[in-house]
């Protein structure tokens, strides 16, 4: 096909800056900019804000982290304006609170919905990016933002006869935006991970009958959900800035509560009992900080399994469906932790039953049916709650090609390879928000976007304050970080689940811990002291003041 010469004579849209995803990363991302004087560019491929908010729109789906800390806490206005009315927000509101952003900071203007970035390509002589979007069109920036999320490429699974299925399918992950109603069905849902443990108690309420596949049991925690009253708001806006600080440098994964101060085996039985009733009767995930050693020791963390497991055989009065339910294959919370409203207490509804696809697999899926090994049943939808292709799927794929030619995917063939979570050798110019590497989805995840988004923001300031071109993580430094990310990752049992954490749940996908476990406070001393001294471990070129002084 010949070109126009009109058509490739018009010069591509340049940006100091392009961000890809306008989720909470991309959106704080185009603020700070903005703040700094950058040009930017924002491609979505949704067609609104919001990121997992605008993606996750099925029954039952809320934060797991207390929206009071769940929230950003950039603008001091902004924490003290709006109103959150649960304790766990649930999805339409969150999504709100992403919309309300948006106006109250006038960032759409900056952002291109409806626009998929396929490609991203460094020209080594310009030292720009040349940025591709589905629509066809390039647009170049002397920075890329990668801010396309951890958990925002949902999985189909690879089961066969998925697409004979005559009714309605629908993911979690990928949820319509129109009004799901499934009053009168037949329903199955396969996965029991934090989509499935959310949305199966909602959907049993509405189904004539809910099956649910489940191939590994999880350990959930009430959540314990509930209006928020206006003094507990009040009390979060009165102490915002020591909860922020505590969120930031002190607790290990970004949220605020009373810390540990010994091990699970430092108590004796009725002690520590107490201790987990404690937190489970106050709900959530902070039932993990209960000790300091649950995540390090196995015999501290089967306590804690223990109780959990005892928990479920009270709730769930069927003893066969209790000991399915109780998760046996992992140590309690090497997999992200559920919290859930009456998950467990749903089986004890007639109109639903557990199938066990461990010891009986999934064969096929007819047109009406989903068939195990030992059974057949009939279903009019089916939900598939089967996750992500975490922490690096939507970057795969995305073609992004380096210096001589290199592509990210190929160089992250064996696993994801990254200094800091932040940059990759061989990839000038380009960010990475949370990415493999960093603390990311082991933490709060806004206290994570906003430590990354601040940091990208510093450092591109002191880039153009120096007129450098290009910087970009050395290979020395970013094979120490992963030697690093990866020791610090076997001193603690998560290794021991499959878990989407080590790519496990995706089938051939390297079996590595991807996020970075060492704490998001230590972590972020590492940054600061890394930015402190010049930005150690990263090579920068092209200092056009000192090249000119240099010629004097
Ligand atoms: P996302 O919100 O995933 O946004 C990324 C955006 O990039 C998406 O909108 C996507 O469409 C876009 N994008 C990707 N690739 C491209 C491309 N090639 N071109 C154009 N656009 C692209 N974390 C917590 O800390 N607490 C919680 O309670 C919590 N609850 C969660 C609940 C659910 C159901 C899920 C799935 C995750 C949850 N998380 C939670 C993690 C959550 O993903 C983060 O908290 C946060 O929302 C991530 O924001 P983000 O902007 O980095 O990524
Ligand atoms: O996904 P998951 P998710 N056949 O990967 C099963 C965040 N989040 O969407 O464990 C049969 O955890 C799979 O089984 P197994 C949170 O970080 C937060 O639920 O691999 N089953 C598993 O049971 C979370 O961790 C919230 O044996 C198959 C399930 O599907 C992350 O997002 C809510 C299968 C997938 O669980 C991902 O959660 C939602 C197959 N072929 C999400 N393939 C909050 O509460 C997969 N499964 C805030």
């Amino acid at each position: 096909m010949s070109v126009s010469p009109s058509a490739s004579a018009t010069p591509a849209a340049h940006y100091d800056v392009v961000v890809v995803g306008a989720g909470f990363s991309g959106m704080y991302m185009l603020h700070r900019l903005r703040g700094l004087g950058f040009t930017a560019r924002v491609y979505e491929q949704g067609s609104g804000v919001g990121g997992t908010w605008y993606w996750n729109r099925y029954p039952g789906a809320r934060c797991d982290v207390e929206s009071m800390q769940y929230s950003y806490s950039f603008s001091e206005e902004l924490q003290q304006e709006w109103d959150w009315s649960e304790r766990y927000a649930p999805q339409p509101e969150i999504l709100r609170y992403a919309n309300h952003v948006a106006d109250r900071f006038d960032l759409r203007s900056d952002i291109q919905f409806d626009t998929r970035v396929d490609a991203a390509v460094f020209d080594e002589t310009k030292k720009l990016w040349s940025v591709t979007t589905a629509d066809g069109k390039t647009v170049t920036a002397k920075f890329v933002v990668l801010a396309t999320g951890c958990l925002s490429n949902a999985r189909k699974p690879d089961i066969k006869g998925l697409d004979r299925f005559k009714g309605q399918v629908y993911h979690t992950g990928h949820w319509p935006h129109e009004q799901v109603d499934f009053t009168g069905l037949r329903v199955g849902v396969i996965g029991t991970g934090s989509s499935g443990i959310q949305s199966i108690p909602v959907i049993a309420e509405q189904a004539s009958h809910l099956t649910v596949f489940q191939r590994t049991a999880n350990f959930s925690i009430p959540a314990r959900n509930a209006r928020l009253l206006d003094e507990e708001r009040a009390w979060f806006r009165a102490n915002y800035p020591e909860i922020r600080r505590v969120e930031r440098e002190v607790a290990r994964n970004g949220i605020y509560t009373d810390l540990p101060d010994r091990g699970a085996l430092d108590d004796g039985d009725n002690e520590r009992r107490a201790k987990y009733e404690a937190r489970w009767q106050r709900g959530g995930l902070t039932f993990m900080s209960a000790y300091n050693n649950l995540a390090l020791d196995q015999v501290a963390n089967d306590t804690a399994a223990n109780f959990v497991r005892e928990k479920i055989a009270e709730i769930v009065k069927d003893p066969e469906t209790a000991k399915l339910l109780q998760p046996n294959s992992h140590p309690i919370g090497s997999k992200r932790i559920c919290v859930d409203t009456d998950y467990f207490a749903t089986f004890n509804r007639p109109n639903v039953t557990l199938v066990d696809i461990k010891s009986s697999p999934i064969e096929e899926i007819t047109e009406s049916a989903v068939r195990t090994t030992a059974c057949e049943y009939e279903l009019d939808a089916l939900v598939l709650a089967t996750g992500f292709d975490a922490m690096t799927g939507s970057v795969a794929k995305i073609d992004i090609r380096g210096r001589d030619g290199l592509t990210l995917n190929r160089k992250w063939a064996e696993g994801p390879r990254t200094y800091l979570g932040l940059m990759s050798a061989g990839f000038p110019n380009l960010f990475i928000i949370t990415g493999p590497g960093s603390p990311s989805v082991l933490s709060n995840m806004i206290v994570s976007i906003e430590q990354h988004v601040d940091w990208i923001s510093d450092c591109v300031d002191y880039m153009r304050e120096r007129e450098l071109d290009t910087m970009e993580a050395t290979r020395e430094a970013e094979d120490k970080w992963v030697t690093h990310v990866n020791e610090v990752a076997y001193t603690t049992l998560y290794p021991q689940a499959n878990s989407w954490y080590m790519g496990a749940n995706i089938p051939g996908k390297p079996r590595i811990f991807m996020p970075y476990i060492g704490g998001v406070g230590p972590y972020r001393q590492i940054c600061n002291e890394v930015a402190a001294k010049g930005y150690n471990g990263f090579a920068m070129t092209g200092a056009a003041r000192q090249q000119r002084a240099a010629a004097f």
